[in-house]
């Protein structure tokens, strides 16, 4: 169907203060189509809600609402859904549904981590997020997508990808496939683990890249996290992972050149530093010594998520250009390969801070920036 109302006209049917100035693409996220709507009073920022991704806006609308409620009544900086003017938190025009949030102002959104700290602080950011959730009632959250980080799942799906080579990829990228074939038995180690209990389920974010995060301008501290739309039920695992996979790489996501892409371990340190400084009195033995694991699985997901879509012809994520998704593929391959390299790095590091937080009267004086 053809629009019959310009963006203009779509940010007019929210609450906002002011006369719209201009509508223009924003950010770098894979799944909505972002906009910032400066006002002459204000900035927002007004998404299409992608409803390939996440059929039911309401159901997700609902859980957001939810979420910044929850998150607002700790005093935490959030996101704050703009109404339209019927009241709701949504509306749909020509059958696309768009949201409009208050535009988080004088912050950052990096694309890679800048240094250490900033790294350090964005681990902080989601340790507190996941310590912020511990009492909210899980069984109030729709799934917004089932079986999000269902990595055997994912991996099916990816088999399917490659069986039924859409595109005649498939007989040009024998070695990233291989790769991910041939670590088929790693898959499960963390969904066992949620179903047989010994890791624990806990309501987490899902999407924890360093972009879905607000750092101030002025004082590098992290300000709100945002892209709310996955947080459901999922392991502790899974956010620091993800926080990892994008995170600790010493270059962008879709870094074209492979050569300059490396996995930190110097970062890996900083991020474990700030989650484990706020999450040691909740966090297990079991899940403290699987944050290793839990950064290369969420790596490896991603990574067969991206050659999937790639081989499908990029049907899920936003791409610039048709081997987007092969190039972002071959960036997580690389991560993947350095983080086995240094596993036993890793796994001291981790050791450290066991013996850092875990073991010692856990006084406020031994925590980075003044304590939990
Ligand atoms: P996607 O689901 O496509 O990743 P996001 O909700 O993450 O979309 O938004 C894309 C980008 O837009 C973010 O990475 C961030 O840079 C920016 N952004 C989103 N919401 C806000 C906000 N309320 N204030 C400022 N920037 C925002
Ligand atoms: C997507 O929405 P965005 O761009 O923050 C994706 C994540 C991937 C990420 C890879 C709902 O995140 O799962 O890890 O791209 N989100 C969804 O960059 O699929
Ligand atoms: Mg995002």
């Amino acid at each position: 169907m053809q629009s019959t109302l310009q963006l203009i006209d779509v940010a007019k049917l929210f609450k906002i203060h002011g006369d719209v100035l201009s509508v223009e693409p924003y950010g770098d996220g894979h799944i909505n189509t972002t906009y910032l709507v400066l006002t002459s009073e204000h900035r927002y920022i007004m998404q299409q809600m992608n409803t390939t991704i996440f059929p039911n806006t309401a159901k997700l609308m609902r859980n957001i609402e939810l979420v910044t409620e929850f998150l607002r009544k700790q005093h935490k900086e959030t996101l704050e859904i703009i109404p339209t003017k019927q009241d709701s938190s949504y509306c749909v025009v020509d059958d696309k549904p768009y949201r409009m949030y208050a535009f988080i102002e004088n912050t950052i959104s990096y694309n890679l981590s800048p240094n250490k700290e900033v790294f350090q602080e964005a681990g902080e950011a989601f340790g507190e997020f996941q310590n912020d959730l511990a009492l909210f009632d899980a069984s109030l959250l729709t799934e917004t997508i089932a079986d999000f980080h269902n990595t055997p799942k994912r991996f099916n799906d990816f088999k399917k990808a490659v069986e039924e080579d859409v595109c005649g990829r498939v007989k040009d990228h024998k070695r990233e496939i291989d790769f991910y074939l041939e670590r088929e038995a790693q898959y499960s180690k963390i969904v066992d683990g949620l179903r047989d209990g010994s890791i624990p389920l806990r309501v987490t974010h899902n999407d924890t890249k360093l972009n879905n995060i607000l750092i101030d301008a002025q004082t590098h501290k992290a300000r709100a996290i945002i892209d709310l739309d996955t947080v459901m039920p999922g392991s502790m695992l899974y956010d620091f992972g993800d926080s990892i996979r994008f995170g600790a790489s010493t270059a962008l996501e879709d870094e074209p050149n492979i050569d300059i892409v490396h996995f930190s371990t110097e970062l890996f340190e900083a991020f474990a530093v700030g989650f484990v400084s706020k999450v040691y009195a909740s966090i297990t033995d079991t899940e403290l010594e699987l944050l290793p694991l839990g950064s290369k699985m969420m790596t490896m997901e991603c990574g067969m998520r991206f050659l999937a879509d790639y081989l499908q012809g990029n049907v899920y994520f936003a791409t610039k250009y048709p081997e987007h998704n092969l190039v972002r593929a071959r960036t997580q391959i690389r991560l993947v390969e350095e983080m086995e390299q240094y596993v036993q790095q890793t796994s001291d590091i981790i050791a450290g801070l066991r013996e850092q937080f875990m073991t010692k009267d856990p006084g406020a004086s031994q925590l980075p920036h003044g304590g939990a």
